[in-house]
């Protein structure tokens, strides 16, 4: 190939890179961030980190849920002011910082409790006490997104006016279905209406296929909603072992998904019961950056 050939070449891939961004790998976190390995998490190859979960009360305050035993649900966001501590503030904001992490998006998971009575009364203006809530939390927490993991609700109008709300204060939106395409295809075109790459508000789907999204097609879905998806698998655990996957595992799920159809990346449910089942961190990481570099 000719030099000039090879550096076309290469400043396509620059391009590509740059304007349709990195390759998505990520983790979902279900263990309390205080106790579980912070430089795990930040150098295994991951680049995104979804805390699930964190959940709205009736007032519009904001919770962080503990899924951990021995820890407790904690109050995070009150009367627009971050009321979750130091200590959680620090750990949660040490993801993205220091030398030595690969972690560039950090994401709240939510489902979709109290979404509809809050957008219908005070609504969704960026001064109710909701969304000064999530304004204080994401400057707290340095949040990029915040994810919508609703499996039960599914109301689109209020959905869609909460997307936009906290897009208003600055945060991208995500989601993580399992099914119903129709309410999320919904949400989608919606929530994007008027909204071009890069500035799209709903700009991440992570897929779940495991369990109740065991038998999804990535593929199907990518062409449902038009835009890319991040299929999730659960790592290897206890609780459904039916639905766990070893690394290897993993990797050959990946990579069939990704030669069919490219993907926005690929990611795991959840670093609980990585630590929990004594699996390694790294040979998942290591998968997601052989397979989506
Ligand atoms: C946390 O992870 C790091 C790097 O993966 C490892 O070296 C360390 O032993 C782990 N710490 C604990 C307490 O398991
Ligand atoms: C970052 O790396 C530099 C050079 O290796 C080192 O001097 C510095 O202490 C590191 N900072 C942190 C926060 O680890
Ligand atoms: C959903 C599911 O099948 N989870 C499994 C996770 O792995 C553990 C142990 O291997 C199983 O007991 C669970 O059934």
């Amino acid at each position: 190939m000719k030099a000039h050939v090879l550096l076309r070449a290469l400043l396509f891939e620059i391009v590509v890179h740059y304007v349709l961004g990195e390759n998505i790998r990520s983790l979902f976190l279900f263990k309390d961030v205080l106790k579980s390995n912070t430089t795990a998490l930040k150098t295994s190859g991951f680049n995104s980190l979804i805390m699930f979960g964190v959940g709205i009360l009736a007032n519009g305050d904001i919770m962080y849920y503990s899924n951990t035993p021995g820890s407790k649900d904690t109050p995070i966001a009150s009367n627009g002011a971050y009321v979750g501590g130091d200590a959680l503030a620090e750990k949660v904001r040490s993801f993205k910082t220091g030398n030595n992490t690969g972690i560039n998006r950090l994401e709240v998971s939510m489902n979709a409790q109290h979404v509809r009575d809050l957008m219908a009364k005070p609504g969704p203006g960026v001064d109710t006490p909701l969304a000064r809530n999530f304004k204080a939390l994401k400057t707290a927490w340095s949040l990029d997104a915040v994810n919508n993991d609703d499996e039960s609700l599914y109301d689109v109008a209020s959905t869609v006016s909460f997307a936009k709300m906290i897009g208003s204060i600055g945060y991208k939106y995500t989601i993580a279905p399992y099914t119903n395409t129709g309410f999320w295809s919904n949400v989608k075109s919606q929530a994007n209406q008027g909204l071009k790459e890069p500035d799209l508000l709903l700009d991440r789907v992570y897929l779940q296929c495991y369990d109740g999204g065991a038998g999804n097609n990535p593929a199907s879905w990518q062409k449902t909603l038009g835009l890319k998806v991040v299929p999730l698998i659960w790592v290897t655990n206890d609780s459904k072992p039916s639905y766990g996957a070893t690394a290897a595992q993993a990797k050959s799920k990946f990579t069939s998904w990704n030669q069919g159809n490219a993907l926005a990346g690929g990611g795991y449910w959840n670093d609980y019961d990585i630590e929990k089942m004594g699996l390694s961190y790294k040979q998942y990481g290591d998968v997601l950056t052989s397979v989506f570099p």
